[in-house]
């Protein structure tokens, strides 16, 4: 009968992470301190931080005692880490390596640092929370290592020996001193998960993108013994739970407001959890709704795009219609020089490319091209330098244009340069100098070919010497070669005020316009990566720091245009930050949403159609003030560490949370990291209590 009506489809869902402690098994405990004799040293070279060892009986996590780390960083410039050192062989791959540890809720990098048997040095980076208290702590010997000296061949050779615990800093020039704890050392095996649940949807949608008032249903199975199933909301506020057996159980349940939502199945097996996978889906209101501010109008955004891999083949093409459905239609993408010239000066465009882009045609996006990377036909494959190289560079990019033409208007002069992106480490000169010989030239052969087209100029410059290669390149561009200009301002996990990106993307534009440079800053690419370990953000962090990141950057009024990188993951490592980039999951998972692509799509449809006029910072709290069309304001308001209880003056006339289901309409208001939206007239905020003086004297 359900194949039949052909409404049912089956589904991958989202395993849930797992706790470090149940991704392990103990093969073999190396030490659990449980004896006299400490069989551990700390390293005080010139890179380690003072810190000095003791067995500990007073405090443990199993038996009686444990390893006490006292410590201290005075706030070394180069390197300041505490290094543990014990004598432990781990004789052949596959293994991995932990042990519990206590510390204060300093968010202390943990990694492991081994040398192999040729005397190559491997570091790999271990999981552990900045969660005060006992806390398992491990990873994979031979996961992602970065290696250096020994044989140089980049592998782990067995048998291999720990040299340290490498317990890193929170940050250049941190100071602290205090105690941490560790016991139980283990060696472990990676536990298999087991994969039997089976999920059917109805009815299936791409991207499991819904409308408020649809009914969903899922049938779920597995090898277990029943089901149980709940579906909350992006605050974890519970909308509907049920449960079944495991051979077939029904989870059905209607979403009666907008947002972003996560319907959890577990498989239990005597009462105890054995799978849990995630449908993620989301509401959003109707794109043309009456409900929406500003009335019946299209939402489009010029401010907010995102970038894509449709010219690296890694997106499906209905994942571009998915981005229209979130109000996003202007995508970042690539068509490569190689591929484009496969045969000197004989240009063709690549199947693939040419499918996305009739695509992007038919839906009227307005795709962003980068000219980029190396053509093994001109330069020895490397950086583009000589002249015929730049001549032919050029000529590739102005073809392009024109070949485009009617689809494209923007383009961008290479992807990070300087950094070598791209460029798996290809011979030339890859200076901010060389950058400008090869702009001007390419911005002349394309605004000759398509007067009208829009070039983007220095192709998305980073890091501590930004400024000064910007004005680097104008050096040998000069001034006329670009109509933009392209920076990356990364800062993750950091927070976008803490971190300071209004000040730093200030600075940059001044010293660009200082040094002649035309046009706005297009932000080309900035995001916070939800995976696993060092450097990773929850999904609930990205989402909001996505929305904050999008109205500090309006409010500098230097900035023209975001590209968020990127919509989806780009692989199914959890462990691995380019695969954790996206706003929505991988196509393995239907391209399901995570919190900050709806986040995203209510900034972009509250805003959509109104002029950005000021933003305040008073204490920890943050107010943007848009104006439509109609002369309403929209507020967007956050704060930025805890919570703030603010009275707003004006008319307020409607209230959204983040992710766009309307609140009771009032003057007071609660704010915390999650932005809210407040629709009136004369918006202001009157007075501001932290939360936590709330009652005090
Ligand atoms: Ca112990
Ligand atoms: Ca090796």
């Amino acid at each position: 009968m359900r194949a039949a009506d052909g409404q049912w489809q089956p589904i991958e869902c989202v395993p849930a992470d797992r706790t470090t402690e149940t991704m392990f098994d103990v093969v073999r405990t190396c030490d659990d301190f449980e004896t006299e004799g400490l069989k551990w040293n700390t390293w005080l070279g010139g890179q380690n931080a003072r810190s000095d060892v003791q067995r500990d009986t007073a405090e443990h996590y199993r038996g009686t005692g444990s390893l006490r780390v006292d410590y201290e960083f005075v706030g070394q410039r180069d390197f300041e880490y505490i290094q543990l050192n014990s004598d432990i062989e781990i004789p052949k791959p596959g293994y991995g390596f932990g042990f519990w540890m206590k510390h204060d809720g300093t968010p202390f990098t943990v990694r492991l640092r081994c040398v192999d048997v040729s005397g190559e040095t491997h570091q790999v980076d271990l999981l552990a929370s900045a969660k005060p208290g006992w806390q398992f702590v491990a990873g994979l010997v031979d996961g992602h290592t970065t290696a250096w000296s020994g044989d140089g061949n980049k592998r782990q050779d067995y048998p291999c020996r720990p040299v340290g615990i490498c317990i890193d800093r929170p940050r250049v020039g941190f100071q602290g001193k205090g105690s941490l704890w560790i016991d139980d050392v283990a060696l472990l095996s990676p536990r298999k998960e087991s994969h039997t649940l089976h999920v059917e949807v109805q009815p299936p949608r791409y991207g499991n993108l819904y409308a408020v008032g649809d009914e969903i249903a899922l049938t779920v199975r597995g090898q277990g013994q029943h089901i149980r199933w709940t579906v909350a909301d992006f605050w974890n506020r519970q909308l509907a739970a049920g449960q079944g057996p495991a051979k077939g159980a029904e989870a059905r349940f209607h979403l009666d407001k907008a947002g972003y939502f996560a319907c959890t199945l577990e498989l239990l097996d005597d009462d105890r959890v054995i799978e849990t996978e995630v449908f993620h889906l989301a509401a959003l209101l109707d794109l043309w709704s009456e409900d929406l501010l500003g009335g019946k109008t299209s939402v489009r955004s010029d401010f907010a795009g995102v970038c894509s891999h449709f010219g690296q083949r890694a997106y499906p093409l209905p994942s571009m219609e998915l981005m229209l459905h979130y109000g996003i239609d202007q995508f970042r993408d690539e068509i490569h020089w190689r591929v484009y010239e496969a045969q000197k000066a004989h240009y063709a465009m690549p199947d693939y490319a040419a499918a996305y882009l009739q695509r992007a045609a038919e839906l009227k996006m307005r795709p962003l091209i980068i000219f980029d990377y190396n053509n093994p036909r001109y330069d020895g494959d490397g950086f583009p330098n000589s002249p015929e190289a730049i001549a032919g560079f050029a000529a590739y990019s102005a073809d392009l244009a024109r070949q485009t033409q009617g689809t494209v208007t923007m383009f961008e002069v290479w992807n990070e340069w300087i950094g070598g992106c791209g460029m798996s480490g290809r011979p030339g000169d890859h200076g901010p100098e060389a950058y400008g010989r090869l702009l001007k030239p390419t911005y002349e052969a394309v605004k000759k070919a398509v007067p009208n087209a829009m070039v983007v100029g220095i192709g998305g410059e980073y890091g501590p010497h930004c400024a000064e290669n910007i004005v680097g390149s104008l050096g040998t561009a000069g001034t006329d070669a670009m109509d933009a200009w392209s920076i990356h301002p990364y800062r993750y996990p950091r927070g976008p005020e803490e971190s300071d990106l209004i000040g730093e993307v200030t600075r940059i534009a001044n010293r660009v316009s200082e040094a002649g440079g035309r046009g706005k800053a297009w932000i080309t690419e900035i995001g916070w990566p939800t995976h696993r370990g060092p450097g990773g953000s929850d999904e609930a962090a990205q989402a909001r720091y996505c929305v904050r990141t999008h109205v500090l950057l309006k409010s500098t009024g230097v900035v023209e245009k975001i590209f968020w990188y990127d919509f989806k993951d780009d692989g199914l490592n959890r462990f691995y930050n380019e695969h954790n980039f996206g706003l929505v999951h991988h196509q393995h998972f239907n391209c399901a949403p995570k919190p900050g692509i709806v986040a995203l799509s209510v900034l972009i449809r509250m805003t959509a159609a109104a002029e950005f006029e000021t933003l305040d910072h008073t204490g920890n709290t943050w107010s943007a003030v848009y104006r439509k069309s109609d002369g309403r304001q929209v507020m967007v308001a956050w704060a930025d560490d805890e919570a703030a209880s603010v009275t707003l003056s004006g008319q307020v006339e409607a209230t959204f949370d983040m992710m766009g289901s309307s609140q009771p309409v009032s003057t007071s208001i609660e704010l915390t990291g999650d932005p809210v939206y407040v629709v009136g007239k004369e918006l202001k905020i009157q007075t501001n209590t932290r939360s936590s003086e709330k009652g005090q004297p």
